[in-house]
């Protein structure tokens, strides 16, 4: 008879923002959640702003994050500015929370390497978004151990998707991690599609989060779109890490209510009635219904919130479009502290070939 694995599942609003349990004694704090819901909507509206700066060519292809919102912006609040957060391309919201600026996110999906060159102090450690699939989870263990060879409290936080968890470089960096008892959280976003391959056939195991015992640490699931949930297990378990009591893997249960990326069109491959149902479980308006239901929240409010978001998303497209386009070669910045010679060569190549372009623009 196989053993039977029964992982923690943790959830406090249901779908429809009603109590299913009684509340951490943290989630007492109003202001606290205000706050939280205050960062979900701005990272919905910018989110938004994003997808038609890519519709209107003004920005590449962009990895929505719509959906996901309850996840990263409970991550990026609970960390301390000394952990160091190892992204992937969908984490827009931890991002934020965390203290890059919008239009560093802009800079970055317009294929400009000064949006990975964070100003606030706050963010400067923590790693460019990761586009190849789970190869940031190994860098995380990298940045775990030197914490731990250092004897500094703080913690590797990564992030993936539930495709990424097939990957060889995810399961060796759980392997790693179990091993050395590293200080490293790794969040699993599992939205249900990685493009366009269903949870259903992506692996046998019935949770991604068991991976980590099979490594011999701790791994729980969570309601994603329930940011109490989140936010409550995610601040154990940074608790657990930064302790020296090992890592830990919470599978954040989700879905991807918009395109793998604005290159995408998931009506080809996604069923209309599973999207819809999807919208009846979504994590802002959960966190909305049971705020007015506390009496802490209402239309005027949800009404000044929207046009001050609005504000400063626009704020930020402003920037972001006086910023200018930078020279061809700036690509070949940030990379090596002393370039390889190869890179030396190739970095004349380019600029001889703008030369013979007349320096126009390569798109
Ligand atoms: C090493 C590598 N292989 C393939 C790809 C192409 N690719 C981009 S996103 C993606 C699916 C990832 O799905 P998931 O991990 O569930 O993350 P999600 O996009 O759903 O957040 C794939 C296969 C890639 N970026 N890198
Ligand atoms: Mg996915």
């Amino acid at each position: 008879m196989p053993n039977k694995i029964d992982l923690p599942y943790t959830r406090y609003l249901a779908p429809d923002g009603r109590l299913s349990g009684d509340l951490p004694a943290w989630a007492d704090d109003f202001n606290l959640l205000t706050r939280l819901y205050r960062q979900m909507v701005l990272t919905r509206l910018f989110d938004q702003k994003a997808v038609a700066l890519q519709r209107t060519g003004r920005i590449g292809t962009y990895a929505p994050t719509l959906g996901q919102e309850a996840i990263g912006v409970a991550i990026g609040c609970l960390m301390h500015p000394e952990d160091v957060l190892i992204p992937y391309y969908r984490d827009t919201a931890v991002q934020l929370m965390r203290g890059v600026k919008m239009e560093e996110i802009l800079l970055y999906w317009g294929g400009d390497e000064r949006g990975s060159a964070y100003v606030d102090p706050a963010v400067r450690e923590d790693f460019p978004l990761c586009v190849p699939i789970a190869t940031q989870a190994l860098h995380a263990c990298g940045v775990a151990s030197a914490f731990k060879i250092r004897g500094e409290h703080r913690v590797a936080v990564t992030t993936c998707g539930d495709g990424a968890t097939s990957k060889g470089d995810f399961l060796e960096a759980l392997n790693v991690a179990g091993a050395w008892q590293l200080p490293v959280v790794f969040v699993v976003n599992n939205n249900q599609w990685a493009i366009s391959v269903p949870r259903r056939i992506q692996c046998g195991a019935p949770t991604l989060a068991q991976k980590a015992i099979g490594a011999g640490f701790h791994g729980e699931q969570v309601d994603g779109n329930d940011i109490l949930a989140v936010y409550d297990r995610m601040r154990i378990a940074l608790e657990r890490a930064r302790h020296g009591k090992g890592p830990v893997l919470l599978e954040c249960i989700s879905y991807r209510l918009g395109d793998h990326t604005t290159a995408d069109d998931a009506t080809r491959y996604r069923p209309a009635e599973e999207v819809k149902q999807a919208w009846q479980e979504e994590p802002i308006k959960r966190l909305q219904t049971f705020l007015a239901s506390q009496g802490v929240w209402d239309e005027g409010r949800e009404q000044a919130l929207v046009a001050e978001c609005q504000a400063e998303v626009q704020a930020s497209v402003d920037v972001f479009e006086a910023a200018g386009i930078q020279p061809v070669e700036s690509v070949f910045e940030h990379v090596y502290a002393q370039w390889p010679a190869v890179l030396a060569d190739q970095r004349e190549m380019l600029l001889e070939r703008a030369a013979r372009r007349g320096g126009e623009r390569h798109e």
